[in-house]
């Protein structure tokens, strides 16, 4: 087999052609509005709504303050139940704003927090549910939204890797309470760095824009201790223009998951997730599953002997959020209380999917496992 010289990342950012993100930055050069509520954070804002299909759109400068703001425009307070299978910054939005995360389990199917479960969990400090479509999965919105109502509780889904997700016809970004996206780099949607809050009303949008800038209302008043957050007007640009590419770098992204599915299918011992039901997808990532006994090779060492082939894949989300320094003297960290998540932690990689990767290299990634 043909060894692989350029090392294969787990992703890789799509660009814009540079020529044609001049004209945006010569503008900026000429009108010298670089940042707060610029023109092109303007359009992009209108833009993105449109595209998504969601009511208002609240641009930030990265996804982790857009989900500290979310908690904070809501008031949420005491304890928010949440999953341990995700990125830290979903928990840590929660400790910023002091308040306590509650784990609980996941599902085993897609990897999203187990809705089952999640009653139990609830206690008279409960004031949200924090879930996460992980891997742009979505989550049981329907039963999350059921327990919420019963029990008068907020939702705020962490929305970071679903970009242009739709579930039954609709964008993901219509359930819940607030929505919240990530542009980082190494998302479906990128604005070099970025996010935003997806909301339902225009009094909330009007918060959620207080707050993103020190809790200025015009220039003398300021209504809450509000942080710096705003998207500024190169990322903006950039954002417009990663529009008009987005719908083609899904199909892309589309056509490189079906490749992996077929070459991967038949390898004992490795497994991925359905495709899941009723939904549009955004192929956002590619996890893999590896069972040792089966494959008759570990995770970790499946992971370096990848690497060792010029292939880095992520183990994404390993180690859980809940066997963090911060977090793993919460009750709720007891592994015994997360039995689905450690396990699956433990058997994930996410492998290299990218609109810039080939079926060809994906079949060579593919050799190596079958090796
Ligand atoms: N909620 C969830 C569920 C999230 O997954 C995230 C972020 C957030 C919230 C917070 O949103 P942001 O505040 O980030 O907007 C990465 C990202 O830094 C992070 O944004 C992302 N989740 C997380 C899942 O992955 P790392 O530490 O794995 O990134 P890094 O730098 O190792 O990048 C991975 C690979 O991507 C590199 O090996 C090469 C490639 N890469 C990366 C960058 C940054 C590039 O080719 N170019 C680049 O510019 O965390």
């Amino acid at each position: 087999m043909d060894e692989i010289k350029k090392p294969i990342y787990v992703t890789q950012p799509d660009l814009p052609d540079l020529q044609e993100f001049i004209p945006y930055l010569e503008k900026i050069w000429k009108n010298k509005i670089l940042t707060n509520n610029g023109p092109f954070h303007q359009q992009l804002e209108k833009e993105m709504a449109g595209f998504l299909d969601v009511p208002y759109i609240s641009l930030f400068a990265n996804g982790t303050l857009a989900l500290v703001t979310a908690l904070q425009v809501l008031g949420i307070t005491g304890e928010v139940i949440t999953t341990p299978y995700s990125f830290v910054a979903t928990s840590h939005s929660l400790l910023w704003n002091n308040i306590k995360p509650v784990f609980v389990d996941i599902e085993p199917e897609f990897c999203n927090l187990d809705s089952k479960k999640i009653e139990a969990a609830i206690t008279s400090k409960t004031t949200a549910i924090l879930p996460v479509h992980v891997y742009g999965n979505p989550c049981k919105v329907e039963h999350i939204n059921k327990i919420a109502k019963n029990y008068g509780l907020k939702v705020i889904y962490d929305a970071a890797h679903a970009f242009g997700v739709k579930y039954k016809g609709q964008s993901i970004c219509k359930f819940g309470d607030l929505s919240v996206l990530s542009f980082h780099a190494t998302k479906v949607f990128n604005t070099m760095e970025g996010g935003a809050v997806v909301c339902h009303d225009a009094a909330t949008k009007k918060q959620i824009d207080y707050l993103k800038n020190f809790g200025f209302v015009g220039e003398t008043k300021v209504v809450a201790p509000g942080i710096n957050s705003k998207m500024n007007e190169m990322q903006a640009a950039l954002g417009l223009l990663q529009l008009k590419k987005h719908n083609l770098n899904i199909e892309k992204r589309s056509t490189l998951a079906q490749t992996y599915r077929k070459e991967l299918q038949k390898i004992k011992g490795i497994s991925f997730l359905p495709e899941p039901y009723n939904t549009k997808s955004n192929f956002a990532y590619f996890p893999i599953f590896v069972d040792k006994n089966k494959f008759g090779m570990s995770r970790d060492e499946l992971y370096e002997k990848l690497k060792q082939n010029g292939i880095y894949g992520r183990r994404y989300f390993y180690p859980l959020i809940s066997e963090l320094t911060n977090y793993k003297k919460l009750n709720s960290a007891d592994p015994a209380n997360l039995q689905v998540a450690k396990r699956v932690a433990e058997q994930v990689i996410c492998l290299p999917i990218y609109p810039g990767l080939n079926k060809k290299e994906i079949k060579k990634i593919a050799g190596i496992l079958n090796k």
